[in-house]
């Protein structure tokens, strides 16, 4: 696939499902990914801090058989490598505009904190910045500000590419980032610790779809 039809298929993604060994409560971690599957989402993003390349394969022969993007955490190469579809950068990762670079078709997604950062990842060349964290979350490894949904209000103006946002949403709260204008919703722990991944990611999805 050419990037203009990744974007394409981002653009008609509604919950992004962020999968990560650890916070699946010791089940198995492809029986989470398809669950996800199962349960209608059309993205997921495979962020395994410990090696990106472990549960690579499994990760693209699952999301290609649903039609599914594959959005790798942190390393453009690991993406480039595994044949994914896109790969995601926080501030301290790779800068954009080397991994834009280096893949041209990867969709690039840029974690953001304010305006400053979600500007300048778009003129780098990002296909889609998530900006969060939205609301606290126990769930990052270094305890970052949250940014509240007015983040979503100041930010979302200004730019010319799609946005996820991420940080604290579940099933209560997602009506708030919806409000706000938030249609691509990142979630870790929701989805990957609720007690029927299916279920769940259905309700999200039958959640923000009645925005639309
Ligand atoms: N980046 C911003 S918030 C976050 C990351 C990786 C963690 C989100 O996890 P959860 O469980 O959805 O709050
Ligand atoms: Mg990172």
């Amino acid at each position: 696939m050419n990037l203009s039809e990744r974007i394409d298929l981002f653009s008609r993604t509604d919950i992004y499902p962020v999968l990560t060994p650890e916070f699946c409560c010791g089940r198995p971690f492809l029986e989470i990914l398809e669950a996800v599957l199962a349960g209608g989402a059309r993205i997921v993003q495979l962020r395994d801090k410990e090696d990106p390349n472990r549960f690579a394969a499994d990760f693209r022969r699952l999301t290609d058989n649903y039609n599914a993007l594959l959005i790798i955490n942190d390393s453009p190469e690991a993406a480039l490598e595994i044949g994914a579809d896109g790969v995601h950068l926080g501030q301290e990762d790779p800068p954009v505009s080397e991994a834009r670079k280096r893949a041209p078709d990867l969709l690039i997604g840029a974690s953001t904190h304010n305006l400053s950062q979600a500007l300048t990842a778009q003129k780098n060349g990002a296909s889609y910045v998530n900006i969060g964290p939205i609301f606290p979350t126990k769930t990052k490894e270094r305890l970052t500000d949250f940014v509240g949904c007015e983040a979503i209000k100041e930010v979302s103006p200004y730019l010319a590419i799609p946005f996820t946002v991420m940080g604290g949403i579940n099933t209560e709260n997602i009506e708030k980032v919806l409000a706000a204008g938030a249609r691509h919703i990142a979630m870790i722990t929701t989805i990957t610790q609720a007690d029927n991944v299916i279920e769940t990611t259905r309700l999200l999805i039958q959640k923000i779809r009645s925005y639309k």
